[in-house]
Parts: structure tokens; C-alpha cells; sequence
């Protein structure tokens, strides 16, 4: 079963979803990866969204980056944003990833940084996986998880 489904605007935005990808490879978490624009291509966002039952989402996404928000507007699931540095040095993506209206979060990490994407969706499942906990506990050096 897929844990994270991982949502990216756009082809560019490879490099980033690849430290996602890798990362939650390290700590054995399953994933599938989709492109699918928030602006370009709403109703496959939707889509994907709906037919899905991994427990996190991560949504990556540069310049007016509405795919983290739109994806939580069809759930209930906790979804990750990442911003992604296309222009002004990500400030764009940023804040449009962060300032999201009240009752509709987006756990927003750091510009670009989708390995702490991983980590965070990891530390999410692991409230109820032992497995991933046990390699959360790993990977950072806690004794015990
Ligand atoms: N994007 C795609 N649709 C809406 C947005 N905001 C983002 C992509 C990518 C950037 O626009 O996530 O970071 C540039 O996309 P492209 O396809 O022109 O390279």
C-alpha cells in the first residue's frame, strides 16, 4: 500500500521531487509520484487526490504554488508543501504555500527542501507505524523511538 502520494506542478520540478522520493526510500516508506497542475490541470489534481488511500501527501510546486492548498481543499489527510526556487528565490512559492486560509492547512518546510518533506511525512505515519518509527529512530540516532 502507498503511504505518501507525492504531487509536483510540473517535469521541473524533478530534482526536487527526487530528494523526496530518495529520502523516503531510506526510511522505507512507500510512494508513488504524479505531475499534475494545480493552474494547468485541476481536475486531474482532483482525480488523483480522490483515488487515493496513502495516509500523507506532499505537494511540490514553484512560482504561484497552489497545488499543496488545492490538495488539502479535497482532503482531510495532512498534506506537506514544498516550495520550489523558480523565481525570486522561492519567496513566491513560499508564501503562497504558507499562508493558507484557517480550517485548511499545508505543513509548509523549507524552500526547496523536500528531504525535511520526507522526514516530516515519516514522523507523521510513524504516530501509528512502528516500522517506520523504528527506522525514524534509526536514521536519527535516538535510542529508542
Ligand atoms: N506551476 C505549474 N503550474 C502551476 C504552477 N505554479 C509551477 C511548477 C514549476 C513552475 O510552475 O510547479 O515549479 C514552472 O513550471 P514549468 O512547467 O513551466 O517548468
Amino acid at each position: 500500500m502507498v503511504l505518501v502520494e507525492i504531487i509536483s506542478g510540473s517535469t521541473s520540478d524533478g530534482d526536487i521531487v527526487g530528494s523526496v522520493e530518495k529520502t523516503l526510500e531510506s526510511l522505507g516508506v512507500s510512494f508513488r509520484s504524479h505531475v499534475a497542475s494545480a493552474h494547468r490541470e485541476p481536475e486531474k489534481v482532483k482525480q488523483i487526490v480522490e483515488d487515493s488511500e496513502a495516509s500523507v501527501f506532499i505537494g511540490v510546486a514553484g512560482l504561484s504554488a497552489a497545488l499543496p492548498g488545492v490538495i488539502a481543499s479535497h482532503t482531510l489527510r495532512p498534506v506537506i508543501g514544498v516550495p520550489k526556487d523558480v523565481k525570486l528565490g522561492g519567496m513566491d512559492s513560499l508564501l503562497s504555500i504558507v499562508q493558507m486560509p484557517p480550517k485548511v492547512p499545508v505543513a509548509t518546510v523549507g524552500i526547496d527542501n523536500g528531504k525535511n518533506a520526507a522526514f516530516l511525512a515519516a514522523e507523521i505515519l510513524g504516530v501509528g507505524d512502528s516500522d517506520v518509527l523504528r527506522r525514524l529512530a534509526e536514521v536519527r540516532g535516538f535510542k529508542q523511538a
